[in-house]
């Protein structure tokens, strides 16, 4: 029985089922206020479902090597003989794992970013600008603003980002889009909200500093307000009077 790997099968088998069931039966996800999310999602889960076997098998036989070998009273406590390489094992391994680790590189890799990022059309362009410790956002019409984001609904946004000191990183919890914000870079995210909402109803509905970068890193947050297009316009326009 010691020596036997069917525990270790079961085990893995046992595992398996565990982490394939836990992750279909929880929402681990948060709300997806954006288009882009649903990809980003489905693309955790699958590798979540991929992993499943993997980790599983990890841990049978971590399981069993705690188990079935235990020693009784201190005896043999000295080295096991050498272990030589088992040629079908490691083959197996090294295919499995290549194809596997191309697969994903391919899906949901390049697929997913071609889905979140491939099409480079937009509706608006707003740009946004990260200083330590905060964002200034500006519209299309040139007005800007420090204290919210306001986004229309059902439209394809393109955020130009660039920071003027440090390294920041722009992220959105609520849409799963983040970009770094470079000194003299400028680089570009993409995100289409699809439900009107505000901070107040969700945390995540907000941009979050994602690169540490100074003592004020974790607050430089700024909330967002998506609006219907009409409301987006009206606001835009005051915005600019205002200024
Ligand atoms: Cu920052």
């Amino acid at each position: 029985m010691r020596r036997s790997w069917i525990p270790v099968v079961i085990l893995w088998v046992a595992y398996t089922v565990l982490i394939v069931v836990a992750t279909a039966q929880f929402t681990w996800f948060p709300k997806e206020w954006a288009r882009e999310a649903a990809v980003v999602d489905e693309a955790m889960l699958l590798l979540q479902y991929l992993a499943a076997p993997i980790m599983s098998l990890v841990m049978a036989v971590m399981t069993w090597s705690v188990i079935g070998w235990r020693t009784e009273g201190g005896a043999h406590r000295e080295d096991g003989a050498p272990v030589r390489t088992n040629k079908i094992v490691v083959t197996t391994w090294l295919i499995v794992t290549s194809a596997l680790a191309i697969y994903v590189v391919i899906n949901p890799g390049f697929v997913g970013l071609a889905e979140i990022r491939g099409e480079p059309s937009s509706d608006y362009v707003i740009n946004l600008q990260g200083q330590q410790f905060s964002w200034e956002v500006t519209y299309p019409n040139g007005a800007t603003a420090l204290d919210e984001l306001v986004i229309p609904v059902d439209a394809r946004v393109r955020y130009d980002i660039i920071s003027i000191d440090v390294l920041h990183s722009f992220w959105v919890p609520a849409f799963r889009i983040k970009i770094d914000a470079l000194p003299g870079i400028t680089t570009t995210a993409f995100a289409t909200a699809e439900e009107e909402g505000t901070f107040e109803d969700d945390v995540n509905l907000r941009i979050q500093c994602a690169e540490l970068c100074g003592a004020g890193h974790a607050n430089m947050a700024m909330p967002i307000r998506v609006v219907s297009e009409a409301e987006w316009i009206e606001y835009v326009e005051a915005l600019a009077t205002d200024g």
